[in-house]
């Protein structure tokens, strides 16, 4: 390893034992994120899997630790009182739930469920003595009901996908793909003091107006009292989104290979296996563009497909989903709109009037989505493109630093910056670790 990238590891390790808190779970990043949110602890617990297994199942257990009575996880637990960040648990209101955690704050929407695949890659990592085989049971099993909780509640037409009733259950909060929701939707506007403009640059956040649709589908879950059922019936967005059915279906896919591997739950076993073809079928028949050679959202509610490419366009072939024809014609895709003139991989269509290379998730790379897409590439055997992706990734960090998220264009003028958003961020410097490290895995 070059003394360049050994340094970088050491700083990576720091930033995440730094953003640990007493409660042995991990904030994305002081400040902008001080409480602890669900995907990214996942791909945070991957980082620490390297150097403190400790941390890692830590990190795994403080989220479990507030799922609710139904299964369901938050996206954010507020693990400790904070007013650097807005909404918090006063706007949120998990507790109108009848099935939130009585002991933890939090919000009443979630985020992609990562669990499965994490915890099985925690525990190929650590040294086979060092973790016994109940605690990965034990684990497994509240991942178990969680995935569960999916089936049940937020696919009520039996196709094995889940649908997200908030941007931010996506996780790619200001998407492009998201401006045709708003356009359905007349929402007041909100007076109200947000706190991520106060910590970086303004123009590079969600606009007001947008904030005004978040801040609306929030009120509109808590009239529901957050139950689906009532959801479903009234929320202007309900979509099938294809990057976080992909977390649920390679999230079921690990969970059956740590139920084989244990030698236990046959029952559990079947009932996923069963909804990952239906999951997997349906995904490849309503998410799957021809036209773009790509998977895009469904927009459950209107009943149509909304037709942009993103980095979550080609994220299905980390579940495995596409045959082997069809990712084939996924990666020409990906390498034809997203590999010239950008580092891979930026979140939205560069090829699209839409596209921002600054702006969030209208255009600059996320470390979590490449690192999805790297998982995917190698699954299918790609290996010099998933290498091509492994080595932007690196550089984009050599170059700029532990960052949020970064500006795609390979040419950029004198004086413009690369790294943008929260600084030392937890993902980015445990994904990071995960690469240089890079591992065999199912
Ligand atoms: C809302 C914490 C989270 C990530 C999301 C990212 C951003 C929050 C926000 O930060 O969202 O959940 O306030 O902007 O979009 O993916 O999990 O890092």
């Amino acid at each position: 390893m070059p003394p360049s990238d050994s340094l970088l590891l050491d700083q990576a390790q720091q930033i995440l034992m730094s953003n640990r808190q007493a409660g042995g779970y991990t904030i994305p990043c002081q400040g902008l994120y001080p409480f602890q949110w669900n995907w990214d602890s996942g791909f945070i617990a991957l980082g620490y899997a390297h150097f403190n297994i400790e941390a890692a199942v830590s990190e795994i257990k403080t989220l479990l630790d507030a799922q609710w009575s139904n299964g369901f996880i938050p996206h954010i637990v507020f693990q400790q009182p904070s007013d650097t960040y807005f909404p918090g648990p006063d706007f949120q209101r998990a507790d109108l739930s009848p099935y939130a955690h009585p002991k933890f704050s939090s919000s009443g929407i979630t985020q992609p469920p990562v669990l499965g695949f994490v915890l099985e890659r925690i525990f190929n990592q650590a040294e086979a003595s060092t973790l016994d085989s109940s605690l990965l049971e034990e684990l497994a099993l509240k991942i178990f009901k969680n995935i569960a909780y999916f089936y049940q509640n937020r696919d009520p037409n039996d196709e094995g996908l889940a649908f997200i009733f908030h941007n931010w259950e996506s996780g790619t909060d200001n998407s492009p793909v998201w401006d045709d929701v708003w356009k359905t939707m007349d929402v007041p506007k909100y007076k109200v003091q947000r706190k991520d403009t106060t910590h970086v640059n303004p123009e590079l956040r969600p606009t007001q107006r947008e904030y005004d649709h978040y801040l609306y589908l929030i009120d509109l879950a808590k009239e529901c009292g957050y139950v689906e059922e009532e959801i479903f019936k009234r929320s202007p967005l309900l979509i099938q989104d294809p990057l976080f059915n992909s977390m649920l279906l390679a999230s079921n896919a690990a969970l059956r290979r740590i139920f084989k591997s244990l030698g236990k739950h046959p029952e559990k076993i079947s009932y996923l296996e069963e909804k990952y073809q239906l999951g997997k079928t349906s995904m490849d028949q309503k998410l799957y563009a021809p036209d773009q050679g790509a998977y895009v959202y469904f927009d459950l509610r209107n009943n149509k497909q909304l037709p942009y490419l993103s980095s979550s366009s080609y994220t299905p072939l980390m579940a495995g989903i596409p045959s082997p024809e069809r990712a084939l014609i996924l990666v020409k895709s990906l390498q034809q709109r997203f590999a010239n003139e950008h580092y891979l991989c930026a979140s939205f269509d560069p090829t699209h009037p839409l596209f921002h290379p600054k702006k969030y998730w209208r255009g600059p790379v996320w470390i979590n989505l490449n690192w999805i897409l790297y998982q995917g590439l190698k699954h299918y055997g790609f290996e010099d493109f998933a290498q091509r992706l492994k080595t932007d990734t690196l550089q984009l960090i050599q170059e700029a630093g532990f960052y949020e998220y970064f500006d795609p264009r390979k040419k950029l003028s004198p004086g413009q910056k690369r790294g943008y958003g929260g600084q030392n961020f937890s993902w980015t410097a445990a994904l990071f670790i995960d690469l240089l490290n890079d591992h065999a895995n199912p």
